[in-house]
């Protein structure tokens, strides 16, 4: 059972919501879902592989599970997807009102217009990062405006929209799609400016709503609808690390982890995802609790990347 769970195995005093700087809500749906079911299942699936993975993140060089990670009561309302969608949006912006940094992990991806909706009536000029393989911005799909293809849709009228990584959608939605602020996957293989050009693109305050099978089902085939031709793990979360750096993410989603209990690589990989983007969020150098020394440390690291980024475009 959940609630007898911290997220990573991390120590009860680090997951109590008094001391917990970040909350994470579990929306276990799959009510729409079209192809492959079993989304419902993710949230155990990552949170048995956090346990087993280390709380050091070498990168940053920090220990981000000492913010504290407090799990909330999960959304299960499915009795329609209207009614989900609604106890979402209410959830999340429950936490947010009590100033915690806001993770949700689904469920698929139709939880994300919940989670939207709630980041987008707390916060101004609100650019909605959306990494995913497929476009989401159908109005309506098989007959509600709350399935999983009409993810964004909402977010496309309401916030600055960017979508990276997509690779399937139908020529209906091409009218919706703001094309100016969409990166395909065919397209970004050839040219690694599509980060920069992302991130310009960026208000300052950013909520990411990530669709796992944005990954390539190589390393990313627990998924509901998997696409070939997908990212890797280094040019993601060097990606997210820059978004993380440069903007003020004010939270999150994860969606649509589809798990297969004969092959956990998936599950382990989401929770370092989550971890990691923790890690960068908290060990911002300007985030003014964190640790006198760590943020020395940190400094310097920083410093020396940077020097290492000039000597190898110098080599270029
Ligand atoms: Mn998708």
């Amino acid at each position: 059972m959940n609630s007898l769970k911290t997220y990573a195995g991390i120590p009860e005093q680090y997951s109590v919501l008094d001391r917990a700087q970040v909350v994470l809500i579990s929306v276990p749906y799959d009510g729409t879902s079209t192809w492959q079911k079993g989304a419902d299942k993710g949230f155990d699936a990552f949170l048995e592989a956090s346990a087993n993975m280390e709380l050091y993140d070498i990168e940053t060089n920090s220990e981000v599970y000492k913010k504290g990670v407090f799990i909330a009561e999960p959304v299960t309302e499915n009795s329609s997807p209207a009614l989900m969608v609604e106890q979402v949006h209410k959830t999340v912006k429950k936490y947010l009102q009590k100033n915690k940094f806001v993770t949700i992990f689904g469920g698929e991806h139709s939880i994300s217009i919940g989670t939207i909706r709630a980041f987008k009536e707390c916060f101004k000029d609100l650019t909605v990062l959306h990494l995913d393989a497929h476009s989401d911005l159908r109005e309506e799909y098989n007959g509600s405006p709350y399935n999983h293809a009409c993810a964004v849709y909402e977010a496309s009228k309401t916030t600055n929209l960017i979508q990276v990584g997509i690779r399937s959608m139908d020529s209906s939605e091409v009218e919706t799609m703001n094309k100016d602020q969409v990166f395909f996957a065919e397209q970004m293989i050839f040219d690694d400016s599509w980060i920069d050009r992302a991130i310009d693109m960026m208000t300052d305050t950013v909520f990411i709503t990530l669709d796992l099978d944005v990954f390539d089902p190589s390393i990313m085939p627990s998924t509901g609808t998997p696409e070939p031709g997908g990212l890797l793990w280094n040019e993601t979360i060097e990606f997210l690390n820059k978004v993380f750096k440069e903007k003020n993410v004010v939270g999150f989603d994860i969606v649509e982890l589809c798990p297969n209990p004969s092959n956990k690589a998936p599950d382990f990989l989401v929770a370092k995802l989550y971890y990691k983007m923790l890690s960068y969020k908290f060990s911002r150098r300007d985030y003014d609790d964190f640790l006198d020394s760590d943020l020395i440390e940190f400094g310097k690291k920083q410093d020396k990347k940077k020097e290492q980024i000039e000597l190898n475009d110098d080599e270029l």
